[in-house]
């Protein structure tokens, strides 16, 4: 079934069950039946072809999390328009590279980052936008034609999700709705979804673990969901308290921020909830061991990518070890080889390949990256990992200089680009340093004909990076450790004091 029938199991099945909580303006709480979202979407999809969008169009969005995202999202799946989701966290110079590459209609944002967008590309305020569909008072829960006249397949594309993959230059991963279809079903199963579940969700929905897993999880299963703007560590013990989620999903800085809750708040939080998931980021095995002692619960790890959704997982029933990321997910295959692409024995080291409907159509408009990622049809994640006799995966580093802060990604070459347009810096390198609860965090090494000054350097970035890319800290060296042939050798880095 496509996409759309799966989730109409909820959307028109259950149309009139409380579907969503949200976060809506001045600190208000909107609540929504999944009739209300079925409702809305249509009347948005009948604004968005009165403004001109058709399929196969992009349309990205400049937002945090907030029901309108819902409704778009929706909406375009109904018309087959191709969703471009920009962190919000972004600065002008990222943002633009995204608009440039994907070339939306236009990006629905708020006002006031209307001005952050490239001269040229039309800013739709979401405000705006909601208004004149919620003006087709005429629209209801019934599909307009236009929706039941879209056609879409498993092989169209539903979204572009820019990621850095394992080289540098940040690129559309093409997810089709086959894609979120088969991510959907196999972890609503894997996992044990059920409609009386309750999804606390703070993850944002510009990044595939809040919308592959946690928005899809949500529809396909018809469970009730509350989506705040953003995690926010202050207000942890409120949400979890008065909501009482039986479902979680986090990212590590999330699970090491909910270590400094109380001890009964929780042991109250635990005694609710039935499941926690861990990705994007490695969780220490002393943050779930923890967890377990403080919450009750084993947190479940998975290991997934913008490109491929997820991959990997822990059982919901077996055992959930520590360190590893569990076993292949019931539609993915995963090979480990080594540098010529032959399978390695189990307990060596190699590459992870994966392959299964989970897995992207590709990069937007770059052939020959979409042709270096596959070999054989298996996807290279550039991952390092090692199986286990009994199948257990442990993932040991990635082949690229990828960076992982607080579950989000880091090119080091984009800061290292950036520094060495500054007056005064001739060579720069940024390594990722340990940080108990963001896991890594970029500092920077630079050769400079004076002494840095870190805060004006830091205010100067921050312009035009988006927060987590901050170096924390300037090291100033001599020169840097360097091959024969030229390339910067990391590793022999002085230690940041
Ligand atoms: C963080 N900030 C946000 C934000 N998250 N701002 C708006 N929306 C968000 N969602 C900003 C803060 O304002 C602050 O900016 C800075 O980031 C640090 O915030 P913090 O509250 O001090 O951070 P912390 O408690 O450390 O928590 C950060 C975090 C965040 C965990 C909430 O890192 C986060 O949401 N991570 C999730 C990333 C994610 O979804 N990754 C999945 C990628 S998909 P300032 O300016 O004050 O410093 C993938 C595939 C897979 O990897 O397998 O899932
Ligand atoms: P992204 O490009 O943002 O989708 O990030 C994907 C990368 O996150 C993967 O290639 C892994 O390196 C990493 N990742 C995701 N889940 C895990 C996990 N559970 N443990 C370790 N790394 C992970």
């Amino acid at each position: 079934m496509a996409l759309l029938s799966l989730l109409d199991h909820s959307l028109i099945g259950a149309a009139d069950r409380v579907a969503l909580e949200a976060d809506a303006a001045g600190g208000a709480t909107q609540s929504l039946t999944f009739g209300d979202l079925e409702a809305r979407s249509n009347r948005l999809a009948v604004a968005l072809a009165a403004r001109g969008v058709t399929r196969g169009d992009r349309l990205a969005f400049l937002l945090a999390n907030r029901v309108e995202i819902i409704d778009l999202w929706l909406a375009c799946m109904k018309l087959g328009i191709i969703v471009v989701p920009i962190n919000v966290l972004y600065q002008q110079r990222e943002i633009a590279h995204i608009v440039g590459d994907a070339e939306p209609l236009a990006v629905v944002t708020t006002a006031d980052r209307a001005a952050d967008l490239p001269t040229g590309t039309p800013a739709w305020i979401v405000e705006t936008l909601h208004e004149e569909a919620e003006a087709h008072t005429e629209i209801t829960r019934a599909r307009p034609a236009m929706v039941t006249a879209t056609v879409c397949d498993a092989d169209t594309p539903m979204a572009l999700v820019y990621t850095s993959g394992t080289t540098g230059a940040s690129k559309g991963a093409v997810l089709t709705h086959g894609n979120f279809a088969a991510n959907a079903l196999v972890l609503t199963a894997d996992w044990g979804m059920r409609a009386d579940d309750r999804l606390l969700n703070t993850l944002p929905l510009f990044h595939v673990h809040g919308l592959g897993n946690a928005l899809h999880l949500w529809l396909l299963s018809g469970c009730h969901m509350k989506l705040t703007a953003r995690f926010e560590a202050s207000r942890a013990a409120e949400w979890f308290g008065a909501y009482a989620p039986t479902v979680f999903f986090g990212v590590p800085t999330m699970y090491v921020r909910l270590l400094d809750l109380a001890a009964d708040t929780a042991r109250a939080i635990g005694a609710h909830a039935r499941l926690f998931v861990c990705g994007s980021a490695p969780l220490p095995a002393h943050v779930l061991e923890a967890f377990h002692e403080r919450f009750g619960h084993v947190i479940l790890e998975r290991y997934g990518m913008t490109e491929t959704l997820m991959n990997v997982s822990n059982p919901y029933h077996g055992e959930r070890r520590a360190g590893t990321v569990g076993l292949p997910l019931s539609l993915t295959s995963v090979r480990i080889v080594d540098e010529q692409g032959a399978d390695v024995p189990v307990g060596t080291s190699g590459e992870l390949w994966v392959r299964g409907p989970n897995v992207c159509a590709g990069y937007w408009r770059r052939p020959e990256a979409t042709a270096a990622a596959f070999a054989d049809g298996w996807f290279r994640t550039g991952d390092i990992g090692v199986r286990a006799a009994d199948g257990y995966i442990t993932l040991e580093g990635r082949r690229s200089e990828l960076i992982i802060s607080g579950g989000f990604n880091i090119y080091p070459r984009e800061i290292e680009e950036l520094l060495m347009e500054q007056p005064g810096i001739r060579e720069a390198t940024v390594v990722g340093a340990p940080d108990p609860a963001r896991g890594e965090v970029p500092v920077a090494y630079v050769v400079s004909d004076a002494d840095i000054d870190a805060a004006a350097l830091t205010a100067l970035l921050r312009t035009q990076l988006a927060s987590f890319k901050l170096p924390r800290a300037f090291v100033r060296v001599e020169a840097l450790p360097r091959t024969a042939l030229g390339k910067v050798q990391k590793h022999l880095l002085p230690p940041v004091s």
